[in-house]
């Protein structure tokens, strides 16, 4: 019993060991495939691949991706504000705030030297090395440079632009926020200083737009003893709420254009030039075009949706710098003369402009 159990095993032996000497040839003529190197170092492997994969370098914590989800929808045309989630401080992506004080000239009085005051807002990351678009920023007649509610660092719409820049929906770029009086008074906000507004043309060209180019990581190649202007205009925009939008009608539009070339106005006030003296005035700058003009006014305004229809109603055909849905927007949403249309104004401009 014991020697018929033993031939048994013997026999499982045998065979066994048979099975494993053909199944040694199959791997042997197999690995012949692989290369001399690939077999003396590489760990023995079921199934060897013609050319082994290289191991890849291990690598460090991934790059994250450069352009994040966007947290919301963007404004649509009909709505009447800006999605409130823009607004939120993101500490991951914060620009700041720099207060600057200029020489200038009260151009509507005497013209003596005055320094004025204003807020220069640096978008997040703002690196000195780098050139960077530039947005002056102008506020209504009894406000001054803090009306826009944008000088602080937790300021809503402040967030916002950081928060368009973040995800990619806006390019970088500067806010220049000046007091729009050009006069020796110019803190007083009382409505008899708005003859003053008039003249800020002056103080922009000549003053303000230099100090800036002098100071500030931006486009324009400065020099003390002047320089041309005009070669940054591509990266200069003028927006403003009321009085503002004003002033960047009559005098970033139809003084400045050679130098600035997107503008915004949000409820543009009462002595905005009109759509056919804007036509008019748009002549005298021949070979200058208009990136954009973006102009916005809520429907219940009763103070500018009339001066701010007038500006641009027909403007389409009366010069041919201007071609509706191309480079013009006249946007009418529901609203008043208020915050709530100016912020979404310069949320939708801070998409377009600079693009
Ligand atoms: C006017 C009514 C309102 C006017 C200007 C305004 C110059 C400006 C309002 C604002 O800036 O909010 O008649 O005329």
């Amino acid at each position: 019993m014991r020697k018929r159990i033993g031939k048994i095993l013997a026999g499982i032996c045998c065979f066994t060991m048979l099975c494993g000497m053909l199944a040694c040839g199959k791997t042997t003529e197999g690995s012949n495939e692989v290369t001399p190197e690939a077999t003396a170092t590489a760990a023995p492997t079921e199934e060897p691949t013609a050319t082994p994969e290289p191991t890849p370098e291990p690598t460090a914590t991934p790059v994250p991706t450069a352009t994040p989800e966007p947290v919301h929808e963007p404004a649509k045309l009909e709505d009447s504000s800006y999605p409130r989630e823009y607004g939120k401080f993101n500490k991951d992506y914060a620009g700041r705030v720099v207060e600057i004080n200029y020489t200038t000239y009260a151009y509507a009085d005497n013209g003596e030297e005055i320094t004025k005051h204003a807020y220069v807002c640096l978008p997040p990351k703002y690196d000195e090395t780098k050139q960077y678009n530039v947005l002056y920023l102008m506020h209504g007649i009894g406000g001054n440079e803090r009306e826009w509610g944008i000088n602080g660092v937790f300021d809503e719409i402040r967030c916002a632009m950081d928060n368009l820049m973040y995800y990619g929906e806006a390019e970088p770029f500067i806010i220049v926020v000046p007091n729009g009086r050009s006069c020796v008074n110019y803190t007083n906000t009382s409505f008899d200083n708005a003859y003053s507004f008039y003249e800020f043309g002056k103080e922009l060209r000549n003053d303000l737009i230099p100090y800036i180019d002098a100071n500030f990581a931006t486009y324009a190649e400065y020099d003390e003893n002047g320089y041309d202007l005009t070669a940054a205009r591509d990266h200069r925009a003028m927006a403003g709420l009321s009085m503002g939008g004003m002033q960047t009608i009559n005098i970033g539009l139809c003084e400045c254009l050679d130098i600035i070339s997107y503008f915004g106005a949000f409820s543009a006030a009462p002595t905005s030039n009109t759509a056919a003296v804007i036509a008019e005035k748009l002549q005298a700058f021949e070979g200058y075009d208009i990136n954009y003009f973006y102009n916005i006014c809520g429907l219940s305004d009763g103070t500018a949706l009339a001066s701010a229809s007038a500006a641009v109603e027909g403007l389409d055909a009366l010069t041919d710098k201007i071609t509706d849905g191309e480079n013009f927007m006249w946007h009418k949403v529901p609203g008043y003369h208020d915050h709530k249309v100016w912020h979404l104004g310069l949320y939708n401009f801070a998409q377009i402009v600079f693009k």
